[in-house]
């Protein structure tokens, strides 16, 4: 069954001209780009999309990274949507990643990893509408 999940090409990567590199990636694994924007986040918006994470000590570090730059927000659909884009995206932490995963390739260290992906499908539902309209995603 289709499914749909929501992904992030976050600042470092756009700021390093990947997105381009990442975007083909995401069409030769088969995903379908559902919608697709390039947005600067506030340091409230992050605080707001990163809630959950509000008790990490991470936290201000993350939604300060997430908000330093312009991002590009999409929702992708395939089979398996939100596991593929995980096994795509590679550890959190791009040193852990596996050869050939995004973060692998283009993550730089666990703040500056390149991308984000839902982690079920209740995130998935919550994220996308996060960000996008019904009309928006084509
Ligand atoms: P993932 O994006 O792999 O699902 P989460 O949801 O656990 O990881 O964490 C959200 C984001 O918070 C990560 N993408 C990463 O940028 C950051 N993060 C997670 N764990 C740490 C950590 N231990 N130290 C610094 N940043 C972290």
């Amino acid at each position: 069954m289709l499914e749909k999940t929501f992904a992030i090409i976050k600042p470092d990567a756009v700021a390093a001209k990947n997105a381009g590199k990442i975007i083909d990636r995401i069409e030769a694994e088969g995903f379908a780009i559902k919608g697709m924007k390039k947005i600067h986040m506030s340091k409230a918006v992050a605080e707001k999309f990163y809630f959950v994470h509000r008790e990490r000590p991470f936290y201000n570090d993350l939604t300060s990274f997430m908000s330093s730059g312009p991002c590009i927000v999409m929702c992708l659909e395939k089979e398996n949507a939100i596991k593929d884009w995980r096994g795509l995206m590679g550890a959190t932490n791009p040193e852990a990643a596996e050869e050939g995963t995004l973060r692998k390739l283009f993550g730089k260290n666990i703040d500056n990893n390149a991308v984000h992906g839902s982690d079920a499908p209740e995130t998935a539902a919550e994220e996308v509408a996060f960000f996008f309209s019904g009309v928006e995603l084509v």
